[in-house]
């Protein structure tokens, strides 16, 4: 039987010159190198660590951490191992991460040395027998464990069918529910992305890719390193997105992927220029709504399309608009089905739409998830009797093919790529001493996109302060999540039916950031 662990088929692809440049780091203090042997032998030691604490299979490992080459590598070797990668967003506070260990229960949690006193409290107390640490400086309890390792290690055999990560998306309603992705998922839909993107059509290892997303969330995990490794490609690796610094390495690289907020900011500097753009070949945007201006000006102003795509966390990549020609990519669309993805839009009822008009898109593929961790009827409310997937997300298919998003039935707020529960926030906010209920919506916003904006009303007698419940917040959730501004009133809007009109407060809110 072949090996469909998605390791196997990722080492399958490195160059035959094990010694040239996998990554090459750009923001550490001296540049790293890495070649493809590192890779190779790094995730062997680490594979033959989490070997060595004879886990149970398919053990989860929890993993919050600040972005570096060897936290890449740590993924690569829970797949190696057939363990299971639970990625947790750095800006995740105490209560956040209690959540996630306590639902996933994780044999193994690797954290960042500062962070280390709550977070091992946290893992011990939920049962986990391991906790490691590990900085963005090659430091670390997990480092230095795996350096008495063999570099030898015989990748784990899985089945395509075995999962590989588990990603926790929030709920409109209730806690966070973790997505389980197979082997099979991630392999297809970067073999999907691998042909469709064009990095099958060059030798293999011409392209490079610069890296400056987290990777903690599928954009950067998988979506931009699956590509780079299923084709040799090299990647120029940012911990942080820096505009500036990320222009200035155009010029040595290929591709790019971002969330619209990075090309929004690389627009204002004056250094995106079509000259710095020349050695390129492709820009992606995905995981939020571009907007139509950003998608011209980029045209204008680096001479490159870009190529807008359409995922989510339970689905991998869904959409995509043509890579050639490029004149085929229309603004304002996430493009075509990706193949092997079926996508159809329904109305309310579930009832087929006629071609153009607007309604839910469902979804079905190898790229779909397997289900919610441990949640089965959740799982069954997301799909349909005839097993396809329910996005919550709200377009239409034109005539030619091509899909359009134009919102979401989930009440959900993308800021910069980063997803925002209102009920999560509303639940955190009225817990506070004094509030009587709350709304939290989304408004517009130049950077993010998007951002929200919380209005409460206090218990009665009870005298609320917005500074303070902003800075109460700010000890609860991760930063993201906390809205940008807080309105105090006496009462919210509701409808005949007492409903919060959430479109209401959106439209009176919408020119606060301009
Ligand atoms: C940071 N802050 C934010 C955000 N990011 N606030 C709202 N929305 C955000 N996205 C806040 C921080 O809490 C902090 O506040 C202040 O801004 C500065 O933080 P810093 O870390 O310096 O921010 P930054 O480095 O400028 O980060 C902005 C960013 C980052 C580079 C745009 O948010 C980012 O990398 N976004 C990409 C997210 C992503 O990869 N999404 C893909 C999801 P304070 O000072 O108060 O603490 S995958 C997905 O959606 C699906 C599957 C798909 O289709 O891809
Ligand atoms: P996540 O739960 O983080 O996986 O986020 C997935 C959601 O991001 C999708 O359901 C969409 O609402 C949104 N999204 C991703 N890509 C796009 C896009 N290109 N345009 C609009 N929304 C997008």
């Amino acid at each position: 039987m072949d090996n469909a662990n998605l390791y196997a088929a990722l080492r399958a692809a490195f160059p035959a010159a094990l010694d040239a440049t996998a990554i090459e780091t750009c923001d550490t203090p001296v540049p790293l190198f890495y070649s493809w042997r590192d890779l190779e032998r790094g995730t062997a030691m680490l594979a033959n660590l989490l070997q060595s604490l004879a886990l149970p299979r398919a053990s989860r490992i929890a993993v919050q951490v600040d972005k570096s080459v060897e936290a890449l590598m740590l993924y690569l070797a829970v797949l190696r191992a057939g363990h299971v990668y639970l990625p947790l967003n750095t800006a995740y506070q105490a209560g956040e991460i209690e959540y996630f260990v306590g639902n996933a229960e994780p044999a193994v949690v690797v954290c960042s040395t500062r962070h280390f006193g709550w977070v091992s409290r946290i893992a011990f107390t939920a049962g986990t027998k391991h906790v490691y640490t590990l900085d963005d400086d090659r430091k670390g309890t997990l480092l230095d464990r795996a350096a008495w390792q063999s570099d030898v290690h015989e990748v784990a055999p899985r089945r395509a069918d075995d999962l590989a990560a588990i990603v926790y998306t929030s709920g409109t309603t209730g806690r966070s529910k973790g997505a389980m992705l197979t082997h099979g998922n991630l392999l297809s839909n970067a073999q999907v992305l691998h042909a469709y993107w064009g990095f099958a059509a060059q030798p293999p290892g011409s392209d490079t890719l610069v890296h400056a997303l987290p990777i903690f969330h599928v954009h950067g995990l998988f979506v931009a390193v699956h590509a780079a490794l299923l084709s040799g490609s090299k990647m120029l690796w940012f911990g942080r997105f820096d505009a500036r610094a990320v222009i200035a390495r155009l010029a040595q690289a290929t591709v790019f992927m971002g969330v619209p907020t990075l090309y929004v900011r690389m627009l204002a500097e004056p250094a995106l220029t079509r000259a710095a753009c020349a050695h390129m070949r492709l820009f992606v945007s995905g995981s939020a709504p571009l907007l139509i201006e950003t998608f011209d000006a980029w045209r204008e102003r680096s001479g490159h399309t870009l190529l807008e795509r359409y995922g989510m966390s339970e689905t991998l990549m869904l959409t995509s608009n043509p890579y050639r020609p490029e004149a085929a990519r229309r603004g304002g669309t996430v493009g075509f089905a990706l193949p092997g993805v079926g996508l159809r839009v329904r109305d309310d009822k579930g009832l087929p739409l006629a071609g153009g008009e607007i309604g839910g898109i469902e979804v079905k593929g190898p790229n779909v998830f397997k289900g919610y961790w441990r949640m089965p009827e959740k799982t069954a409310e997301e799909f349909t009797t005839d097993l396809w997937f329910k996005t919550g997300d709200v377009g239409r298919i034109d005539a030619d093919g091509y899909v359009s998003i134009v919102g979401r039935s989930k009440d959900l707020i993308i800021s910069g790529g980063y997803n925002v529960y209102p009920a999560e926030v509303e639940g955190c906010i009225n817990a506070l001493a004094g509030v009587a209920e709350s709304a939290v919506v989304g408004v517009p916003h130049p950077d993010f996109g998007e951002v929200g904006v919380a209005v409460v009303v206090a218990q009665p007698g009870a005298v609320l302060d917005a500074a303070a419940i902003l800075s109460e917040l700010r000890t609860r959730i991760a930063h993201y999540k906390v809205p940008r501004q807080v309105f105090v009133v006496a009462e919210l809007p509701r409808n005949a039916m007492g409903k919060v009109q959430k479109k209401l407060l959106r439209e009176e809110h919408a020119g606060l950031f301009g």
